[in-house]
């Protein structure tokens, strides 16, 4: 029987990913590096660090960089998405996600966070969603990314529960594969090629209930 979900935060319940890409692009063009949607798509679900490495190595200048001056350009860009991160409202939450979460809550499911972001405290404080979120992985802690199984494993001891009553929700291929290698039910939203991983997946987070849940899991 379920009994929890672990939640990924961008593209699942907001899409913080435009912001972070416009801040990666602004990144890139300073540095002379070419942007392209791929380079950008190819961020979703990756640490900022990590982000900065792909970039730097997109345009063969990995090596041209310290680590001091590489913590200082990840700074930069956290500084532009930061701003931008205060400009959202509740609005900005994705379509449906306020209602199922509040369905979730309604039958009793508990809930955590795994994103590997860390603004995830402030993101959520401006949808006002940080009363549904009081248990959250801090990607700060953890050794391994996504599809690492680490962030969705700490997920489920977050809510004290075997892996298997708990389903995670994920937008990025990295993700799903993170959920199934942690052992739980992995629910994706988007492209089901993409997803083809996922134990079942939806194409929008509007189709995302607990009935619709209940009939896939048959
Ligand atoms: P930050 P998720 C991820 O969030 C984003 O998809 C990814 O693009 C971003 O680089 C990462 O968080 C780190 O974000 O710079 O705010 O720590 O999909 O895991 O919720
Ligand atoms: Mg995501």
């Amino acid at each position: 029987d379920i009994k929890g979900f672990v939640f990924d935060l961008d593209g699942v319940i907001t899409d913080t990913s435009i912001l972070h890409g416009t801040a990666w692009h602004q990144l890139a063009d300073s540095l002379g590096v070419a942007w392209s949607k791929e380079l950008g798509d190819g961020l979703k679900g990756i640490s900022r660090m990590d982000s900065l490495e792909m970039i730097l190595k997109a345009g063969s200048k990995e090596n041209d960089y310290t680590q001091a001056e590489k913590e200082k350009l990840a700074a930069q860009k956290n500084t532009n998405y930061v701003a931008e991160v205060d400009k959202m409202t509740p609005a900005n939450i994705l379509p449906g996600m306020k209602d199922f979460l509040d369905s979730l809550r309604a039958k009793g499911y508990d809930l955590s966070l795994a994103s590997a972001s860390k603004n995830a405290p402030r993101v959520l404080g401006k949808l006002q969603l940080a009363d549904y979120f009081p248990k959250i992985v801090d990607p700060a802690t953890l050794t391994h990314g996504k599809p690492d199984p680490e962030i969705y494993t700490r997920g489920a001891e977050l809510l004290n529960l075997p892996p298997e009553q708990c389903i995670g929700v994920e937008d990025a291929a990295a993700g799903v594969a993170a959920i199934n290698a942690a052992g739980e039910v992995s629910l994706g939203i988007g492209d089901a090629k993409e997803l083809g991983a996922a134990d079942m997946v939806f194409s929008n987070t509007a189709e995302v209930t607990l009935e619709n849940i209940a009939k896939k899991l048959g």
